[in-house]
């Protein structure tokens, strides 16, 4: 029986320390690729391009099962399945370059490859510097795996040292180890430390930033404008608490002091870049609006209602010359580019009708979170979020419809996106066991632009009820509505529909949220034991 303790080199022992030896190689590499990216710029770290670049080519119908199954832990879900992946491959090119060592080298060289290549597809790439985390990656990942795999085997004569007959050096393979995981600890962490940094000055300038009071303030909202149904959304969304929806890996931690906003494009006659405190010092408006994605299901979470403070935007549009088409402007649409690339396209004619579109600068009475655009976002009420919210905004171009397709329009969703007539039933929730008795049905209904004039609740197959609606805020915001039901004995079946403005009675055609939002109704099924 050979001795434990003599580390002779079995087949399994040598494939251990393979193994072994390429996940040391796949830490050293990320964090050799992290020091790099914090040096350079934090958002070409190698798990966020690559998975920025996966996002980017993820088709529509999976991206909306990734949002539905993982929530808004769908970048988390994400970013640990690459770093498995990651780590899976470098345990096996570690089995590998025992043997194979060109093979195992080819491997990594590979891996850099698609680490560049994913850096240098990334829509907010900053060109060249954007592989060198990448190459830093192959680097190191290459080094420790040669130095360790060096130690571990081949059993040569010339390796027969120390080791009580063993093919290999125990003491220096273990040496090697250690010191790898310390340095690829400690340049993880620097890289860490400093990429936070980096962070510091967009913190201290939203920190610094106190928003003026508004031109034009919200009008208060009436007493009868909050129900009190316990379980019911409320009326103002709370920072903490309002969706999330974006493709950002990294949240883009912009300066506000070294923000800029550019205005240009087809037809605009006086071009204009703006700082934000020229913005600041402009006449801004605040107003309640509902922000709603096109991925929300029916009955889904991804809306929410908040108090926007910004600036007109129609007014600086005007300013630069430009027309809507129906006063024979020539550019249909208005593209807003983020500062990490995103695009996003509107109607021209919608952002200068008349309605509040706006640069939002403040959310609920503080600057925007950095989550949804700090310092500032675009905002057109009646709009998809994905057609008219761009979040980290630095620039406006006019173009057309024919000429510019923005990034979610090239995966399948629509050109245009009006916001449709949708309601939700908040409580009771799927599945409830709700005693017989009185019990309050109760929700929220929306449709931008055009409001809602009535919400029906039916039980099982009986008829349509009037439910009580909250005061309206406004066209633009959600309204809340409640319904006293008498729960009897059994299961049942509780549906809603909403009618909005335009007396249309939302529909109870069901579509998937592709390609311009989902239609329906929502129901909920409840036990009354
Ligand atoms: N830069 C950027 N802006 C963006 C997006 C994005 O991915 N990147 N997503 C849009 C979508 S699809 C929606 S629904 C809203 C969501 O805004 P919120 O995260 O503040 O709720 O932001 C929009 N603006
Ligand atoms: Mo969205």
């Amino acid at each position: 029986m050979p001795g434990v303790s003599s580390f002779r080199t079995t087949t399994a022992t040598r494939a251990g320390l393979g193994a072994l030896s390429g996940l040391l190689a796949g830490c050293a590499a990320l964090a050799a690729a992290e020091l790099t990216a914090a040096l350079v710029r934090p958002a070409s770290g190698p798990v966020p391009v690559v998975g920025g670049a996966v996002i980017d080519r993820t088709p529509a119908p999976v991206k909306d099962f990734a949002i539905r199954t993982f929530g808004e832990h769908d970048k988390l879900v994400l970013q640990l399945g690459i770093l498995v992946l990651l780590f899976l491959f470098a345990i096996a090119l570690g089995i590998l370059a025992l043997r194979h060592r060109r093979t195992a080298a080819a491997g990594v060289v590979v891996l850099g490859i698609v680490g560049g290549a994913a850096a240098l597809s990334r829509p907010d790439s900053a060109g060249a510097a954007d592989i060198l985390p990448s190459v830093a990656a192959a680097l190191a990942g290459a080094a420790v795996l040669s130095v360790l795999v060096g130690r571990a085997g081949p059993t040569g004569p010339s390796r027969r040292t120390e080791g009580g007959g063993g093919g290999w050096s125990r003491r220096g393979f273990l040496n090697a180890a250690a010191a790898t995981a310390a340095a690829a600890a400690t340049a993880g962490a620097l890289g860490r430390v400093l990429s936070g940094e980096r962070g510091q000055g967009a913190v201290a300038s939203r920190d610094a930033l106190r928003l003026p009071a508004p031109a034009s303030p919200a009008p208060a909202l009436a007493a009868g404008t909050r129900l009190k149904a316990a379980g019911i959304s409320p009326f103002t969304t709370p920072n903490r608490d309002f969706y999330r929806v974006d493709t950002a890996l990294t949240v883009p931690m912009v300066d506000a002091g070294a923000w800029r906003l550019r205005i240009h494009g087809k037809e605009v006659a006086r071009p204009r870049t703006h700082t934000l405190d020229e913005l600041l010092a402009r006449p801004l408006i605040e107003r309640d609006i509902t922000l709603t994605c096109v991925s929300n299901e029916v009955g889904g979470p991804y809306l929410g209602t908040a108090r926007w403070l910004g600036v007109p935007l129609a007014d600086l549009l005007r300013e630069a010359g430009v027309r809507p088409p129906s006063q024979g402007g020539a550019a249909d649409q208005l593209v807003a580019r983020s500062v990490d690339g995103m695009t996003l396209g509107s109607p021209v004619e919608d952002v200068m009708d008349g309605r509040d579109a706006m640069l939002a600068i403040g959310m609920n009475g503080e600057p925007l979170p950095f989550d949804h655009g700090f310092p500032v976002r675009m905002l057109v009420p009646g709009l998809y979020g994905y057609v008219s919210a761009c979040k980290w905004i630095t620039d406006i171009e006019l173009t057309t419809f024919d000429a510019y397709d923005p990034y979610w329009v090239k995966r399948r969703w629509a050109r245009r996106a009006p916001v449709k007539t949708q309601s939700r039933i908040d409580t009771p929730k799927p599945f409830a066991r709700p005693a017989a008795g009185p019990v309050t049905v109760a929700g929220v209904a929306w449709a931008q632009r055009r409001g809602i004039t009535r919400v029906e609740v039916r039980v099982d197959d009986g008829p349509w009820q009037d439910a009580d609606l909250a005061v309206q805020a406004g066209v633009d915001t959600w309204r809340q509505w409640s319904y006293p039901w008498q729960a009897t004995p059994g299961g049942h079946t509780i549906t809603v529909r909403a009618t909005d403005g335009t007396g249309q009675v939302q529909t109870e055609q069901r579509t998937r949220t592709v390609p311009d939002g989902a239609s329906g109704r929502h129901s909920v099924f409840v036990t009354v034991p």
